[in-house]
């Protein structure tokens, strides 16, 4: 029985990916880094069967298929390249999946990042495809980018590449989990609604006509890899924070630039954004990122975090707050959703 079910966290990029070069094999135009997050997940379970005469995708309680946006444009075209790269295993099967989160899907908490990386592992597994690490991010790649970081515990790089066929493009641990213990991300959910632009389509856009992305690409991205590189090897959380704070404010300005434009904010997320200002000048140590989404992730220690929890809870328009720390890699389970 071809059955295998994954589980993997999210993660939070601390210098963020934004536009592809290669928008078949998922090809970015830069590097990333980012913080694998603990308990933000995804929980997939796939099941290759003759028995099954269509591609089933149940989403968080939904059911998708052949018509619809999240089976035509993601699923659908990672199983696409699945059956293409090994014929033998998987051509002529059809396959269920099920996949649930515990946290809001497509609103800018990286989604996508955690199913294509539970995805990728549990094809992996039931296929018995025998990928290793580096090989499995390089195939999560191809359901979505930022899920090439998600295969790795902690601290993670996904490198650019050079090479036009992708075979030098994947993620690798920068630092384990316990390098840093008391890293902590505040998460605070400003909308639990969908976001009006996929990330997909905003960073093509941004690639075709914003006047930044050339800085963007060419003198910001290379420096902010450096720091952040450096500053979390030093544990050095001004540095870390300084660096990561300046390069989401200049992914979305870049953004913002975009015809049309790329707006993911809300009032809550201003909210919060000038609150960290203000919580720093009185000497609170703590930095913002955003995403593709109206959430604003604080970043802090382990020693700030209740307080900071505390405070963004005074506002209006926030919906909820999570605390994360960084997480474990991607793991097969033995619990099968079906
Ligand atoms: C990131 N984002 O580095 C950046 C920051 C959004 C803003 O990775 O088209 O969902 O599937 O490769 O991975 C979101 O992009 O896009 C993302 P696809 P993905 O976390």
């Amino acid at each position: 029985m071809a059955k295998a079910s994954a589980i993997a966290n999210a993660n939070i990029a601390l210098v963020k990916y934004w536009g592809k070069r290669n928008k078949e094999l998922m090809l970015p135009q830069t590097g990333s880094i980012s913080m694998t997050t603990e308990g933000l997940n995804a929980h997939t379970t796939v099941e290759f069967d003759p028995k099954y005469r269509e591609d089933i995708l149940i989403l968080n309680g939904k059911e998708y298929g052949k018509g619809d946006e999240e089976y035509d444009d993601y699923v659908g075209l990672f199983l696409k390249v699945v059956r293409e790269k090994y014929p033998e295993k998987a051509k002529d099967l059809k396959v269920k999946i099920v996949s649930n989160n515990n946290f809001p899907t497509a609103a800018g908490l990286a989604s996508s990042a955690a199913g294509f990386a539970a995805l990728a592992a549990a094809v992996n597994e039931a296929l018995k495809l025998g990928l290793r690490e580096k090989e499995l991010s390089m195939l999560a790649r191809r359901g979505s980018g930022s899920a090439t970081r998600s295969i790795h515990a902690g601290f993670v790089e996904w490198h650019r590449g050079e090479n036009e066929d992708g075979s030098d493009c994947y993620a690798e641990q920068l630092f384990p989990p316990e390098h840093w213990p008391e890293f902590r991300l505040v998460i605070a959910v400003t909308t639990k609604k969908d976001k009006k632009v996929k990330s997909r389509a905003g960073m093509s856009q941004s690639v075709a006509n914003s006047p930044y992305y050339k800085a963007w690409r060419d003198d910001v991205i290379p420096k902010h890899i450096e720091t952040i590189r450096k500053a979390l090897g030093e544990k050095d959380f001004k540095a870390l924070g300084e660096a990561a704070e300046t390069n989401a404010l200049m992914m979305h300005a870049v953004a913002i630039a975009t015809t049309p434009p790329v707006i993911y904010w809300n009032a809550g997320t201003m909210d919060i954004v000038h609150a960290v200002m203000d919580w720093r000048d009185q000497g609170l140590e703590c930095y913002f990122t955003i995403d593709g989404g109206p959430q604003v992730k604080v970043l802090c220690l382990e020693k700030d975090s209740k307080e900071i929890a505390k405070r963004i809870r005074g506002f209006p328009n926030i919906e909820d707050i999570i605390i994360t720390r960084p997480g474990q890699g991607v793991k097969i389970t033995k619990e099968h959703l079906f």
